[in-house]
Parts: structure tokens; sequence; C-alpha cells
């Protein structure tokens, strides 16, 4: 009998689902179904509510239930074996919050499959909206726990992050601050994750390790509420939190709702979700302590494995903890792909292959010259005023300021990354940019790194469908490894390994130096 296990991902955008065949090791069905597009009544623009006020990012809760009834009935009708899935997990957006009041935990035990999703979660929520990841309204909030625990390094070695505004524990005190009567009717606060979770469920499901520590409000060491980041952030809050505890944990069989309803596994177990950044960690395969992903993407994101928990004293990047055990790194460089197309387009160069070509033009090091090129402001390092900058870089010089870009943006990456105190191992590059070899031997000579190219489309509900698998394997006391478990569904693709040139790496290693002295002088300079 095939071995079923389904996986989904509840995104800004979108509410994904994967289900894989443990058996046969193949991913046997995905699906993603767009908000804005299958669910228009809610009047969402790409997953957001419009709000007047530009800092202020929210989404509906109701939004995301009523897509989890969308999909499954999609699945059923595409002919998915719900019948045999054996678990259930899945991963959220990271940050947003749900606020449930006194009737949610009974509404959730007993979901009507007569009534869809919707229906039965009316009146169990203590605010209409969610606040989600993109949303910047909280600096005062930020700036106030900050203080309170005692600044950033301090909130960064107790939370795993300095305070940031998507962060849900300064979401929580705007909340209370600004509706502290609606604050105080919220029995349950849950993320994203956790609310998906709990409809499944058909109860109020823990938060895990690695979403919780998105929040500000986890000791990032002990993995338990951290009470000084509660006090600073609202009171009462420890009774509205609920349990913390691993991902694909066993949380119970899944409401027969979904059993009744689009005939899922009476014996199916929902298992406890994450954010989707952990969970794109299974899905990438980064399950041994030192592996490392790289996205280029509209930004550019640096995914890091580790064992013993290092925070940043400078709080640019966050720790979470990780669904296979130890702890992730999440660094967020802002200026990624559209900083490296600004360059193409200044200096009129057609295409990617023509801008390789002028990059190979030039050795390693660029003769010295470096640019810093901020055409946003950075989120890593903190640069809140957008410029370009250039050193012993001549600007009329096409090739040397190709490459100079792509140095730069490693460069950086090397240098903001070092506090984790882990050499990377592998390297595994995804996103556009990825197809392009000078910028990935950039990457190997400059991390002084094999690296690998890997394409897994929709890495996230991958991750969860494993997380999924090991959850049951868990459950059924079979004692998972998670390095057996990923094979075959996480592959690099074939042929793409490049490995670091030796003179190349010495020269990017002395690099570093002058390259962190240039970031100080331009910022001390804004
Ligand atoms: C991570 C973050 C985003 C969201 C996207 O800190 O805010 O990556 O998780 O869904």
């Amino acid at each position: 009998m095939a071995k079923l296990f389904l996986g989904l991902d509840s995104s800004t955008q979108s509410l994904s689902a994967v289900v894989i065949d443990l058996d046969s090791r193949k991913v046997v069905y995905e699906k993603s179904l767009n908000f804005d597009q299958a669910l228009p009544q809610f009047k969402t623009r790409n997953g957001v509510l419009p709000n007047r006020d530009p800092l202020v990012k929210h989404s509906s809760p109701l939004l995301w239930a009523a897509a989890l009834d969308l999909l499954f009935a999609q699945m059923k009708k595409d002919g998915v074996a719900l019948g045999k899935v054996l678990a259930v997990s899945g991963s959220g957006q990271q940050h947003g919050s749900v606020y449930l009041n006194e009737k949610a935990a009974e509404a959730l035990a007993a979901l009507d499959p007569k009534k869809s999703l919707v229906e039965n979660l009316d009146g169990v929520f203590a605010r209409k909206t969610s606040p989600i990841w993109m949303d910047s309204s909280t600096a005062k909030e930020c700036a106030e726990i900050r203080k309170k625990l005692g600044g950033i390094k301090f909130t960064a070695s107790r939370t795993g992050s300095d305070t940031f505004e998507r962060f849900t524990g300064p979401q929580i005190r705007k909340f209370y601050k600004t509706d502290p009567k609606s604050y105080e009717k919220t029995v349950s606060i849950a993320l994203v994750s956790s609310f998906m979770a709990s409809l499944l469920a058909g109860k109020i499901a823990p938060i895990d390790f690695g979403d919780g520590a998105g929040m500000n409000l986890m000791d990032i060491r002990r993995k338990n509420w951290n009470h000084d980041a509660l006090k600073a952030t609202a009171p009462s809050l420890v009774k509205k939190l609920p349990l913390l505890a691993e991902s694909g944990r066993l949380i119970g069989p899944v409401s027969p709702y979904f059993v009744q309803k689009y005939g899922l596994n009476p014996e199916a177990l929902a298992t406890v979700w994450t954010g989707d950044n952990p969970a794109s960690v299974i899905g990438l395969g980064l399950i041994k302590p030192g592996q490392v992903a790289i996205s280029l993407g509209t930004s550019d994101t640096y995914l890091g494995t580790m064992e013993k928990c290092q925070t940043d004293e400078n709080g640019e990047g966050h720790v979470f903890g990780s669904p296979t055990g130890g702890y992730l790194t999440l660094i967020c460089f802002k200026n990624g792909s559209l900083t490296r197309e600004k360059v193409r387009e200044l200096y009129k160069i057609s295409d990617w292959k023509k801008f390789g070509e002028l990059v190979a033009q030039t050795p390693p090091g660029n003769n010295g010259g470096i640019l810093l090129p901020w055409f946003e402001a950075e989120i890593v390092p903190r640069v809140n005023r957008p410029g370009i900058h250039r050193y012993d870089l001549d600007e009329k010089n096409v090739a040397a300021n190709c490459r100079a870009v792509f140095e730069a943006q490693l460069l950086s990456m090397r240098l903001h990354s070092q506090w984790m105190q882990v050499a990377p191992e592998t390297i595994f590059v995804t996103g556009g940019a990825a197809a392009d070899r000078a910028l990935l031997q950039v990457v190997a000579d400059v991390m002084n790194c094999r690296v690998l190219r890997i394409e897994v489309s929709k890495s996230a509900a991958l991750g969860a469908a494993l997380q999924a698998a090991h959850g049951w394997l868990v459950a059924v006391d079979k004692n998972p490894k998670w390095d057996k478990l990923v094979a075959g569904f996480t592959a690099p693709l074939a042929g793409s390994e490049i490995r670091p040139d030796k003179a190349a790496v010495r020269v990017y290693h002395k690099m570093l130096e002058k390259y962190a002295a240039c970031e100080d002088t331009a910022i001390y300079d804004l």
C-alpha cells in the first residue's frame, strides 16, 4: 500500500499542497491555490487586505480557512487518494498572528462538515484581521521591547533575533496598546502555522520551535517562553500562548470534519506545523550542520544550519529552531536580483550570458575594485539611505562593475554570516539567478565551498510533507533518520557542481578585510 503524506504551505499569496509517496519516493501530487483569484470575495491584493497606511499589512484568517476547504475539495476532485494519507503537516508564512476568543476551542472541537470552515469559525476571533510579515508599523513597540530586554545584543541572544517590526511580539504589543479591550478578550494567540494546524487537528495546536522563534518571545536556547520577553510585550501573555513543541510532533487524529467531508483517512495524524523557512530547510535537504542554501531572488536569502545556538550580536540575522533539530539561521539581503538587473541596465548589457562573459574578462578580486550596490535601503548591513559607493573602481569600466556587483553581494554574505561560526560545507543555490555559472563560481570562490544548484518547486510544502512522514514514523516507533528520509526528494541538479578555485579563494580571503572597511566607511558617511 502506498504510504502517502500531505504537506500544506499557507503562504502570503497562496495555499499549496504536496503529496508524497514514501515507498516510491515520489511527489505524487502538487497544487497551488492563489488567494486573490480563488477567493476574490476577501478582496485581498497579493494576499494582503488594502489599507490606507502603507506600513500596515494585514490579511484575513477566514481567507486562509476558506482556502483550506477549497484545496481539500480540489484534491478530492483531482482523485488524490486522501483515504490513504497517513499524516498531515504544514508550514505558514512566518510571524503573522491570529487572535482567538473563548469560543474558539469549542468551535474547533465541533467542526460541522455540513457547514464550511468559514461558517464554523463564525464568532471565534477576538481580532478580525491578522497582521502578517510584511507589516512594518511597529517600530515604536520594537524600540520599547528592545529597551526593556537590554538592547540589541541581549534581545538577540535571548530570543534569537533583535526586535523586528514584522515579528509577532511587537505586533501583539501594538494590538494591546491600541485595542486593549479586544486584547483582553483574546484567549489564545496563534501563528498562521499553528492556526492552520488547529483546523486540521480540531483543537488549539502548539507553536513549534521554528516559527516560535520568529516572535521575539521564545527563549532560543531553552525553547520555552521567555518570561522577560512576555512581560516586556503585553500583560497576561503567558495565558494566551499555546505550548511550544517540536514541529511534526503528533497532535492527535485529524478532525472528523476532513474525514467526513473529503474522505481523509480517519486514522491520519495531525501534526505540529512550522514556518515556511524552517520547512524549506527540510524541502531543500539542509539536514547537516554547515549545509547552506542561498536563494537568489528579488532579495537574496542565506539559510544556514548549525548545531549550537549562536546569535548575531549586531542583530542582523535571525536564529530559528530547525525542524530537523539544532538551529537554522535566516539572513535577508534586500539588494538581490533587482540590484543585479539595475547594474545590467545601467551598462546596457543585453542579457545575462553577455553579463557572465564580461565578468569572466576580469580577474577574481577585480584588481581591488569594490562596489557597494545599495540601490535600495539595505537590511544587512542596516543601511537606511540607498546609495552606490565605488572604491578603487572606475565607473566607466563595464566589465569590472559587472564583477563588482557579484563580488560585493557574496562578500557581504560571507562577512555577515560569520557570527554563526560555522564554515559552510555545501551550498545549494536556488532561484532565477542560480542559472548563471559566472555568479555560482563567485559563490564557490568567496565562500570557499562547493556549490550545487537545486531547483525544488514548493520547497516549503515538500518540507511539510516530509515533516508529516517524519512525525508519523516517530509516532509508530520507527526512529527515522532525516538524511535517509529526504534522499531522492531533494537532489541537486546533476552536473551542477562547482568547486572553488584555490587561487581565487586566497584573493577573496584577503579582500574580505578591505570590503568590511569599505562598508564601515560608507555607512559612517551616510
Ligand atoms: C521571514 C519572513 C518571510 C516570511 C515569508 O522572517 O518574514 O520569509 O516567512 O512567508
